[in-house]
């Protein structure tokens, strides 16, 4: 197993790789070109020049005696233009054309060394949340669900304001504002587009793009709908064991895998994350392991600790499970809480990236590893 810390690159995070590389067990950098829409093509200085920075050390490092090193290896995310998803021309590029520069993004990535490249498949946002900063009971804030809040809302307009004006005036991937504004847009484009037809685009996407992962040696991750769940009448379908499986089945080649998010799988109620996990062992590349606590019958929750015993997510059995399986794919700790110095107007992260609670997770998530592990 190999342990990742996300990163937003330099200038665009509230977090040094120098931070990073002092978390004991770190070893890869998941990274991504956060400048790039979904639909752009990547080229293959650009990657170059943000692998280098990651995988190089400074000459003031150098001076200071530094030598750990990160990889590369993951990126997480190549997001996925609206276009592929719906089957329509939007905002003014063809299916054909997003899958085009999908495809030779993932050979430029192959290229340059890159082993897992992770996506969604969620229509028009990524993860969404009521609130950023909810207060939590021991005093740090953290990413939180609202489930009344949200079935009362029939315009997603409103979350969509809510939701940039939480992030703090830092980017996040999935919520561009200038994509975004097209909403009205994709609202049309979707009208019609049921469970069955979404399936069908996914599995136009998948027979594209996998023969180019397979040629350049790239597995593509897919991560869980979050939350695993319909929102606004949009079709989800990376939301149950039932959904995850088809998904593997619309090409049934390795390459076609997993970036298991278990705390978005298990936002759905009835979802089992240690049986996933199991279940879908040979096809994970990629896992983020974190923990939310559910707070009323309509599926309101709020993200905690690592900790298994913190919330509803066991995280030592998925732990557990990983290391029996002795998973030699790439995991790391997501949304920590906002702690401390993060926790105040003018030193807040990026929601939930913050650097404390996240170290904080993966000493756990390492700590249960390592017990199971040595164990066996
Ligand atoms: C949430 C992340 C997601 C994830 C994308 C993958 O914090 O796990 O934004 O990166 O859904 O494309």
């Amino acid at each position: 197993m190999h342990m990742g810390f996300r990163w937003y690159g330099e200038g665009n995070d509230t977090i040094s790789l120098d931070d990073i590389r002092q978390i004991p067990g770190v070893e890869t950098i998941v990274w991504s070109l956060h400048h790039k829409q979904a639909g752009e093509l990547w080229e293959p200085e650009e990657i170059e020049a943000e692998m280098k920075k990651i995988t190089g050390l400074s000459e003031d490092d150098r001076k200071r005696g530094v030598t750990k090193t990160f990889n590369a290896d993951v990126v997480e995310s190549v997001n996925v233009h609206e276009s592929i998803k719906t089957g329509k021309t939007l905002l003014g590029m063809s299916r054909d054309e997003a899958l085009d520069n999908y495809i030779k993004t993932i050979e430029n990535l192959g290229k340059a060394g890159v082993k897992v490249v992770t996506y969604n498949f969620m229509p028009v946002f990524d993860w969404l949340r009521t609130d950023m900063f909810h207060p939590s009971p021991d005093g740090s804030t953290a990413l939180y669900y609202d489930a009344h809040k949200v079935a009362q809302l029939d315009d997603p307009q409103k979350l969509i304001d809510e939701t940039l004006d939480g992030a703090n005036g830092l980017t996040m991937p999935g919520w561009e504002p200038e994509r975004l504004a097209h909403l009205g847009e994709f609202i049309e484009a979707y009208k019609g587009i049921d469970h069955e037809k979404y399936y069908e685009n996914y599995k136009v996407f998948l027979d594209a793009v996998i023969p180019t992962c397979e040629k350049y040696d790239v597995k593509l991750a897919v991560h869980p709908d979050d939350p695993s769940f319909d929102l606004f009448g949009w079709p989800r379908v990376v939301s149950s064991k039932e959904g995850i499986q088809r998904v593997l089945d619309l090409n049934k080649s390795p390459y076609n895998g997993l970036c298991l998010c278990l705390g978005s799988f298990s936002s759905r109620r009835g979802n089992d994350p240690v049986d996933a996990v199991k279940t879908f062992m040979d096809r994970i590349h990629f896992s983020h392991v974190r923990n939310i606590k559910f707070l009323d019958e309509a599926g309101s929750f709020s993200e905690v600790g690592h900790r298994a015993c913190e919330g509803d997510v066991d995280t030592v059995g998925i732990m557990k499970a990983y290391a029996e399986a002795d998973y030699q794919g790439y995991i790391r700790p997501d949304h920590g809480r906002h702690l401390w110095s993060e926790n105040t107007e003018a030193g807040r992260p990026r929601p939930g990236y913050g650097l404390y609670d996240r170290a904080l997770g993966i000493q756990y998530l390492l700590g249960v590893w390592d017990a199971f592990k040595y164990n066996k």
